[in-house]
């Protein structure tokens, strides 16, 4: 589905406005420090575009953000997301692979809003979105009980949660949203019931990690894959906290009994090898959270550099 394969757009997403806990805005800079983007280009010879720029669009945050309708920080992640949706559109609508470091989760509803506008623009398609995530981020924000936007974006990004106003997410049209039916997840493990709700009347497809304990990482990724069909373009959008904190301890809403990195990897791989990845968000690694700060980040960053290249092609042997 990609015009140029080997020209990978990059999006560096300082943000930490979806959630209350500093230091996930570090993120991209740990990430890219630890030469993330030196493999990238090196080793899985990719030519960067947009990779200079850490932003941090604090032009855009407001003094005063009040909650409306039970979200915190609603305007800042609106107008945050809704700029983050311009850039990834105007590096997908070349044709490019979008690879875009966050940031928390909220973030993803401008990267998929952005992806799926390009798509359908270029390729007259609807994307498919792979949701890897201790959390199903499906809440609307009636059924909230943080307030936090990360828990919502996928809401957000079905049309299940609506909004006019345009400073509070109303700037998503039709041309920004995917289908439920296109929707899957794996890693599940700490849903909400509002959320559960959500996702059986809506019949979307979600395999948690007891399917992943019953079938093995190898038949849940098939069986994902053929939910969303073949030959669809897909955006990938991949929260660090599915992984079990042993291997992903830095990171804002831990919760244990989750992926190992190996089951990581191979989700990122299997992916990679359907050729119809289009886009990669990688999100919630937060540097300065972790039992042993020093120790935990640096292998939190690790797992998430490693999730990268293996979803962007890096081969075994
Ligand atoms: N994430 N379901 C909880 C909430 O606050 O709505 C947790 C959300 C976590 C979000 O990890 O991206
Ligand atoms: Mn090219
Ligand atoms: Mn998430
Ligand atoms: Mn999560």
């Amino acid at each position: 589905f990609l015009s140029h394969p080997e020209d990978l757009g990059v999006v560096a997403v300082g943000f930490s406005g979806g959630q209350c806990k500093p230091g996930v805005d570090a993120a991209p800079s740990a990430l890219i420090e630890s030469g993330l983007l030196t493999q990238l280009r090196d080793e899985l010879n990719y030519k960067l575009h947009g990779h200079d720029t850490v932003h941090s669009y604090t032009d855009l945050v407001p003094r005063e953000d009040p909650p409306f309708r039970n979200m915190k920080n609603p305007k800042a992640v609106s107008s945050v997301t809704q700029r983050l949706c311009d850039q990834v559109y105007e590096h997908a609508k070349e044709g490019r692979m979008v690879l875009t470091l966050g940031g928390d989760h909220s973030i993803a509803i401008g990267t998929i809003a952005g992806s799926a506008k390009a798509t359908r623009e270029r390729l007259g398609r609807e994307i498919a979105v792979i949701w890897v995530d201790a959390h199903a981020d499906i809440n609307t924000p009636e059924t909230s009980g943080s307030g936090n936007v990360h828990g919502m974006p996928v809401s957000f990004l079905t049309g299940l949660a609506k909004e006019e106003k345009p400073e509070y997410f109303g700037w998503l049209k039709p041309e920004h949203l995917i289908s439920v039916k296109k929707l899957v997840y794996i890693g599940l493990r700490d849903v909400d019931p509002g959320e559960k709700r959500i996702l059986r009347e809506n019949g979307i497809k979600a395999f948690s990690m007891f399917d992943i304990d019953r079938y093995g990482i190898g038949r849940v990724v098939e069986m994902a894959l053929a939910h969303i069909g073949a030959d669809t373009p897909i955006h990938l959008s991949f929260d660090v906290d599915a992984l079990d904190p042993m291997w992903a301890p830095s990171t804002g809403t831990p919760v244990r009994g989750g992926l190992t990195l190996r089951e990581g990897d191979y989700i990122c791989e299997s992916v990679h090898l359907t050729g119809s990845l289009v886009a990669v968000d990688l999100v919630e690694v937060n540097p300065s959270l972790a039992p042993e700060v020093e120790l935990g980040a640096h292998e939190t960053v690790r797992a998430g550099c490693s999730l990268v290249r293996c979803a962007l092609g890096e081969s075994l042997l």
